[in-house]
This record gives C-alpha cells, sequence and structure tokens, in this order.
C-alpha cells in the first residue's frame, strides 16, 4: 500500500477475536462468521496489521469475565443471560418454553453449539475498542465482529443475541457525554434506537430499507425519539436499488450538519455490509467504494471513531469491504489488485480486485430525486430544531 498525500495520521486500533471466526449458525443460514477470517486474511494480505495497534481479544485467558457481565447486564435483563448460559445444558423442552414465551424466532436466531461464548467474543471484542478509546489510546478503534443491532434487552432479534453496540456506548456513556450513532446496515437499527430513544445523551441514525415487510419493519421518518430524547433520533427510510451517487450525497449532507450541531464525543459508526450490490439479502446497488465513502466522510469529522461490523451475506464482498474501510481508518490507498499468497484467492475470481465494478444484472433504483430530496429537507428541519 501507499500512505495518502495528507497529514491525518490517527492511532488506528485493531480488534480481532481468533475464536469468533469458528462458530456456525447453521449449514444454510445466511450469517457467516467465515467472512470475518476472509477479512482477516485480507487486512494481513495487505500489510495493514503492521501499521496499527492489535488486540487479540481471548475471554478464556481473561481474568475479568464478570466485569464483562455486569456490563452486559447493565442492558440485557439477568433472566435472558442466564437463558443463553445454561442453553447448551438446559433440556430442548426448557429451551422451547423460553423461545414460545419471548416469541423468538429460531431460524432467524438459531441455538448453535457454543452460542454464549460466541456472543461473549463478540462483544469483549466491541468493549475492547470502546475501551482503547475512552483510554484515549486510539483515535479509531475497530471490531468487524461487532455491530449486532437488533438484539433487544430480553430476547434475540435478525441473527443478534447481545447488543454489543448499547452494551458499548453505555459503557462509553462513562467518560464521554454525547456519542453519535450511525448505521449503514441495510436494515433498521432497531435494538440500539430503542435503548436510546428516551436519552439526549446518544443520537442514534439508521440508513436502511423501510417498506415492503423488509425486516424488521420498523425506521419510518415519524420515529424520532420520546421525552429527553425527542428529536435526538433519526431515521432514513430508502427504496431498493440506491446506487453510490445518490447514497453518498445524502448520507455527507445528513451527517455533516447533524455533527455540527449534536457536537458528538465520539462516534460510533455500524458499517454492515448487506447494503453492498449483489448481497444475498440486500437489494441496494452500494459498492465498495462507495460504502467506504461514508466511512471516510465520518473519519474527516476529526471525532474519535469506534468502526463495528453488522450484517453482510455475500462473503467476498464483506471481506473486500472492511479490509478497503480499514486501510481508510489507516489513511493508506490500497492497490486494486488482490495481494499474491492470498489465502481463499480462488474465491474472488474472476476479477481478483479489491473494487469489482457491479455488473448489469443489478435492481433498479426505485428511489426518485424528488423523494430523495423531500426526505432530505425533513431530516434537514429535524436537525435545526437540535439548535437552541
Ligand atoms: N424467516 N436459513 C438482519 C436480520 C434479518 C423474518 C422471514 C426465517 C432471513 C433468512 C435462516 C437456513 C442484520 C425476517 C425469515 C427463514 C421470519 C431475515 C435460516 C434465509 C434463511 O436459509 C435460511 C434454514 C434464514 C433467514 C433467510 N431472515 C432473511 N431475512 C430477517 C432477519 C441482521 O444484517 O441487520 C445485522 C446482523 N428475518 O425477515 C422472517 C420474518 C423467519
Ligand atoms: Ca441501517
Ligand atoms: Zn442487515
Amino acid at each position: 500500500f501507499e500512505f495518502n498525500i495528507s497529514n491525518s495520521k490517527k492511532r488506528v486500533s485493531y480488534h480481532r477475536n481468533n475464536d469468533t471466526i469458528n462458530y456456525h449458525y447453521g449449514p444454510f443460514h445466511p450469517m457467516k462468521p467465515f467472512r470475518l477470517r476472509l477479512t482477516d486474511h485480507l487486512v494481513t494480505g495487505y500489510g495493514l496489521h503492521n501499521i496499527m495497534d492489535l488486540y487479540e481479544v481471548d475471554i478464556e485467558s481473561n481474568q475479568n469475565i464478570n466485569l464483562i457481565e455486569n456490563k452486559i447486564l447493565k442492558f440485557h435483563s439477568l433472566e435472558y443471560i442466564n437463558f443463553l448460559k445454561n442453553l447448551n445444558d438446559n433440556s430442548d423442552q426448557e429451551n422451547k418454553k423460553y423461545l414460545i414465551k419471548n416469541d423468538i424466532d429460531d431460524n432467524d436466531c438459531p441455538i448453535f453449539h457454543g452460542l454464549y461464548r460466541y456472543c461473549l467474543n463478540y462483544t469483549s471484542t466491541t468493549l475492547s475498542a470502546i475501551n482503547a478509546i475512552k483510554q484515549q489510546k486510539s483515535d479509531i478503534a475497530i471490531n468487524w465482529s461487532g455491530g449486532l443491532h437488533h438484539a433487544k434487552k430480553f430476547k434475540p432479534s435478525g441473527f443478534c443475541y447481545l447488543n454489543d453496540i448499547v452494551i458499548g456506548i453505555m459503557d462509553l456513556l462513562k467518560t464521554h457525554s454525547r456519542v453519535l450513532y450511525i448505521d449503514i446496515d441495510i436494515h433498521h437499527g432497531d435494538g440500539v434506537q430503542e435503548a436510546f430513544y428516551m436519552t439526549d445523551r446518544v443520537f442514534t441514525i439508521s440508513f436502511h430499507k423501510y417498506g415492503g415487510y423488509f425486516f424488521p419493519m420498523t425506521g419510518s421518518l415519524e420515529e424520532t425519539g420520546v421525552a429527553k430524547g425527542k428529536n435526538y433520533c433519526l431515521n432514513v427510510p430508502l427504496m431498493d436499488g440506491i446506487k453510490d451517487f445518490e447514497y453518498t450525497q445524502l448520507f455527507k449532507s445528513i451527517i455533516g450538519p447533524l455533527v455540527e450541531s449534536f457536537n458528538p464525543e465520539c462516534i460510533v459508526l455500524q458499517c454492515g455490509t448487506d447494503s453492498l450490490g449483489y448481497d444475498r439479502l440486500g437489494t441496494f446497488n452500494l459498492t465498495v467504494k462507495g460504502h467506504g465513502e461514508c466511512v471516510k466522510f465520518v473519519r474527516s469529522l476529526g471525532v474519535p471513531l469506534v468502526l463495528l461490523g453488522g450484517g453482510g451475506y455475500t462473503p467476498i464482498n464483506v471481506s473486500r469491504a472492511w479490509c478497503y474501510e480499514t486501510g481508510i481508518a489507516n489513511d493508506v490507498i490500497l492497490k486494486e489488485k488482490l495481494p499474491d499468497n492470498l489465502p481463499f484467492k480462488k474465491y474472488y475470481s474472476p476479477d481478483y480486485s479489491l473494487y469489482p465494478h457491479l455488473g448489469d444484472s443489478i435492481l433498479n433504483d426505485l428511489n426518485s430525486k424528488s423523494f430523495l430530496n423531500d426526505t432530505r429537507i425533513r431530516l434537514l428541519e429535524q436537525i435545526r430544531t437540535l439548535q437552541g
């Protein structure tokens, strides 16, 4: 790689966990932790591990597992944590009872081997990233295994069991008075929005597909917070097929004024990659460069930043985007040709490129100019109410 010609060097830390990669939601389940292995291979292949602070999170050798569980219990209920903890020991009948009582969809959120350990892993890794920011050891802290934005206080939802984002932000609030949460996963960040709906200390904004029974079916323009939290929540509902130019224009024109008005002390950016073209579940048409441009813009605002993962169901593209964005965090330009000696290199055929072009078989853009413009005007009006 080459360093960008600028003087915006920042201290970047990369938080990972070698164990998270090995879990399986089940053979045909769209969520594949294996995508994290592909991401790590690309990051290492490009040599990015040499220029960041690396934190290998290991819960086995972590003496402070009680401390982590205490942080989890600041958001999740004790009954739910006990359920997750005892899953593999409980009888199937006992588990079924909790699933039915709490209306849990175990197709989306299956009980798999080592589930609680998997949850502790990605949550501890997010807490490790949050800690690097709290202690001012990093300007940007990255955990691609985190970002599981749907989990609720007492139940899992949409492939998410523990809400590492809410747990992380609650911890961050001990030292930081205002946190901005931005979510570019194609799904609505409902779990994070709900957790901070009544507070003016955490501003949540999610860009997502909305309408046509798309999961989780929340996130309309009208959801703007309540009580003290009134107007401290924004939603950007979009339709199928949005492309780089329209998405990044809208993103910058809203996030710019929002950061100006809210003046956050830290930004947490959920970088779900199911908003890329050809995602197995998503219906947007972003490219790796377009998705990354949002990260680049947020970085340029000069506020301490936590980068988290999230959705992303076409693993080769997930890894391309998160590697590219690790490069952006470090302000380096990665060459288009993938590195030699890359494990699983054949998966990236036929282009072997970090930035493949979208082909012709993409969905039409259903977002008209006037729809996007009306949306922008509504959102900017709400941001203006923050002043004074
Ligand atoms: N059925 N297998 C995004 C979370 C999206 C709810 C419709 C389950 C699937 C999906 C699971 C192998 C994030 C819904 C779906 C079938 C009710 C969703 C297992 C395929 C499969 O083949 C599958 C047997 C499965 C699940 C598709 N589920 C697609 N979309 C969403 C949840 C999570 O990206 O935002 C953050 C990580 N669920 O639409 C149903 C309504 C359950
Ligand atoms: Ca979103
Ligand atoms: Zn998603």
